[in-house]
This record gives C-alpha cells, structure tokens and sequence, in this order.
C-alpha cells in the first residue's frame, strides 16, 4: 500500500520540519528549550513550581527568565499553577493525544513573549512511552522519574532513559516510606545513559534544586557560546 505509507512519511515530514522550525526561532534567540517527560503524578509540575520559586530566591544575575509550555489531555490546572507564580505559561490540551508533537510547540510559542525569556520549559503529557519518539525541537529531554513509581523504570523504559541527557528522581523525601533501591536505579541509567547527569531532588523541601539550576545554567552558557 504505497499510498499510505506516502500519507505517513507526509505527516512524519511535517512534523520534522515543525521541529526544525521551533529550534531555529529559539536558537537564533537564544532561548534554552528543555523536555521534561515522566509518568502522570511523577511530580513534574512540583518540579517546575519549586524550580521557579527557587531561581526568584538567587541572585538577580545568575536569574533565569523563565517560561513554560504545558501538556496535557485535558485541563489547563498545570498552567495555572505556573502562572500563579507570575511565570508565562501556555496550556496544549492535546484531546486524548498521549504525546505533544512539535506543531503544537511551535503554535504556542506564538503565545509567549519570547524576548524576554532565557529558559523553556515543556511538560509533556504524562507518559514514559511516546514522548521519547517525538521531536519538538527541543534542545533536550529531561526524564523525570519519582521514587514512589519504583526503581525498574530505567529497565522497564529504556528507549527515554537512553536519549535524554539528564534524569530527575523527584520525591527523594519518601524514600524511607517505600521500597526503592537507589543502586539499582542508578546502576540501571549508568548501564542505558552513562553521560546523563543525575539531579535527586525533593520539591517540596527544595533539596536538589541548586544542582539542578547550576546545570541549566552551563547548559544555557554552552547554547549561547555556540
Ligand atoms: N513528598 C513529595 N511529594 C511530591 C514531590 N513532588 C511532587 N509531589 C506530589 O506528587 C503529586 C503529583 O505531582 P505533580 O507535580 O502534579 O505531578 P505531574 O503529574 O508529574 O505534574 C502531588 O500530590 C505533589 O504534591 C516531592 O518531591 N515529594
Ligand atoms: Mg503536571
Ligand atoms: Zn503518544
């Protein structure tokens, strides 16, 4: 059936060329576009409001202008929360789509003030599997993953482990309340991604948040300088 596989290669081509498009806008501006993809409830949204909340705490010149594209199948609860906290936000409901892909991102940009904002943040729609597959000219993926969901989700997802350039375990605070082994979740993202930088983060206290802006911030410098 060579017609559909002409429909899907449009489609797919399409989707490459969204792609391309948003991380042209965002390179020429210098803007750092980051995915962070986990399951639904791994504590992404915690994440990004304590993230923003602490990058208000440093000191005006290491501050980060910050903006966020939400994800999800329905709702706009996530980008209320961001916005609550004066940050621009922009809510994709994707309607039962299980992913966001890239023409979405680049619709949304149009929704934000890109000359006033350093770091982009995506939250894509809660799911470990088909995020990892779509391009949304990112920069890059960020796996976000709690202790509570258990420590075999590198084994058990290793397509993202393997492609993204850092992973976030969130909830560290409930790690005595649970069975998790920290060594096998570890040693499992050494064996998938040896190069991922690693964050443990507890979003309600704050723990692990300085790490995880000190990375965003060489990352930042390293886009800037290229
Ligand atoms: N104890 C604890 N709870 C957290 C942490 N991060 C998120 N949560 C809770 O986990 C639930 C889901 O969080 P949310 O950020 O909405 O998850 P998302 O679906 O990945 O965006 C909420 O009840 C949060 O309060 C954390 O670091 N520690
Ligand atoms: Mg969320
Ligand atoms: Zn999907």
């Amino acid at each position: 059936m060579p017609r559909l596989v002409n429909i899907r290669r449009s489609v797919f081509e399409e989707d490459r060329r969204n792609a391309a498009a948003v991380r042209e806008e965002l390179g020429r501006r210098g803007v750092l576009l980051v995915n962070l993809i986990g399951s639904p409830g791994a504590g992404k949204t915690t994440l990004l409001e304590a993230t923003l909340r602490k990058n208000t705490e440093r000191p005006e010149a290491r501050r980060f202008r910050c903006a966020v594209i939400e994800g999800d199948v329905a709702t706009s609860r996530d980008a209320e929360r961001i916005a609550a906290l004066g940050v621009p936000s922009v809510q994709i409901n994707t309607e039962g789509g299980c992913h966001l892909e890239a023409h979405l991102v680049r619709k949304a940009l149009g929704a934000l003030p890109l000359d006033e904002v350093d770091l982009l943040f995506v939250e894509n729609v809660g799911n470990l599997v088909c995020p990892a597959e779509f391009d949304l000219g990112e920069d890059f993926k960020v796996a976000v993953s709690s202790v509570p969901e258990g420590d075999d989700k590198p084994l058990k997802y290793p397509h993202l482990f393997h492609l993204v350039r850092a992973v976030i375990l969130t909830k560290m605070d409930l790690a005595p309340y649970v069975r998790f082994s920290p060594e096998r979740f570890w040693g499992d993202v050494e064996k998938l991604n040896p190069s991922a930088r690693r964050f443990l983060v507890d979003s309600i206290q704050g723990d692990g948040l300085e790490e995880w802006l000190s990375g965003l911030d060489e990352w930042l410098e390293e886009k800037r300088r290229r």
